[in-house]
């Protein structure tokens, strides 16, 4: 796993899908890729913050990331393709915020086990949380968000759909590098986590809790 992260620290994207297709065919096991891409987001972070990296390398950083990640949620989508359906989750990155390698890597690890998944895609106004909650009239909404000023969009989100009374319909998991208790507090969310199996584990919980 500490080459794949060097790799991808290095922003070598050849070196970086080889050895991540080589860990997904010895251990047929995801999960070992997506801890590699979370570990290399972390060091990319803080290179970036201490400027030695760039806006060009965030950029370069997030297209390894993302043709890394594409390779494990194919494996998952594999994994999981015998399952029923257990739940719907509608999912989307909040306005302003265009990061999506994390919802994405969710996404593919909701629908391995069995959630039947609409993703709005990224910088997803408020109304258009509103409109598909009424179209599709899921089990779960989840937001995504890397930036600090998306915790603002997920509370207003949150509050357009309080006030288009459909809050009480809804369990609403927020997620990405800047959320925690406060944040969940704050945007009026039921959950939070910074890790997508967590938050897997949750909305397998609640889907459990809906069934009794
Ligand atoms: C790659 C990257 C980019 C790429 C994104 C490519 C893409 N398609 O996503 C690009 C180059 C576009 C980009 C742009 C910018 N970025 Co940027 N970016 C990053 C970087 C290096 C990695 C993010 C990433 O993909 N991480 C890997 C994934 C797997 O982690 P994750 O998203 O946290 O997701 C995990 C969990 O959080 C969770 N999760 C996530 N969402 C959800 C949702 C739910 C419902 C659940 C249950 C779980 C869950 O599951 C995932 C797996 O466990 C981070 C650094 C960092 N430490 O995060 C900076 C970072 C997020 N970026 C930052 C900044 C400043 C920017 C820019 C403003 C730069 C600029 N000056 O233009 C722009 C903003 C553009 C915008 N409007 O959004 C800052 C944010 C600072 C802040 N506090 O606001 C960071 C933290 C870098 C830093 N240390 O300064 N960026």
């Amino acid at each position: 796993m500490k080459e794949l992260v060097n790799a991808i620290v290095e922003l070598d994207e050849r070196k970086s899908y080889e050895i991540a297709k080589r860990i997904l065919e010895e251990t047929r096991d995801p999960r070992v890729v997506l801890e590699a891409i979370r570990e290399a987001a972390e060091i990319i972070g803080e290179k970036y913050e201490k400027g030695e990296f760039f806006v060009a390398d965030l950029i370069l950083a997030g297209e390894i990331m993302k043709t890394v990640s594409d390779l494990a949620r194919q494996k998952l989508k594999e994994l999981g393709e015998a399952r029923k359906v257990i739940g719907k989750l509608v999912i989307g990155t909040v306005e302003g915020d265009v990061h999506d390698i994390g919802k994405n890597i969710v996404i593919s690890m909701a629908e391995a086990v069995g959630f039947e998944v609409i993703d709005l895609g990224v910088d997803v106004p408020p109304s258009k949380f509103v409109e598909a909650i009424k179209q599709y009239q899921p089990d779960i909404v989840g937001m995504s968000g890397l930036l600090t000023v998306a915790i603002d969009s997920m509370k207003r989100t949150v509050d357009e759909i309080t006030k288009a009374g459909l809050r009480k319909d809804v369990k609403i998991i927020i997620g990405g590098g800047r959320v925690d208790q406060y944040a969940c507090e704050y945007v009026g969310a039921d959950a939070w986590t910074t890790d997508a199996a967590e938050g897997i584990r949750i909305m397998l919980k609640w889907m459990e809790e809906k069934s009794k």
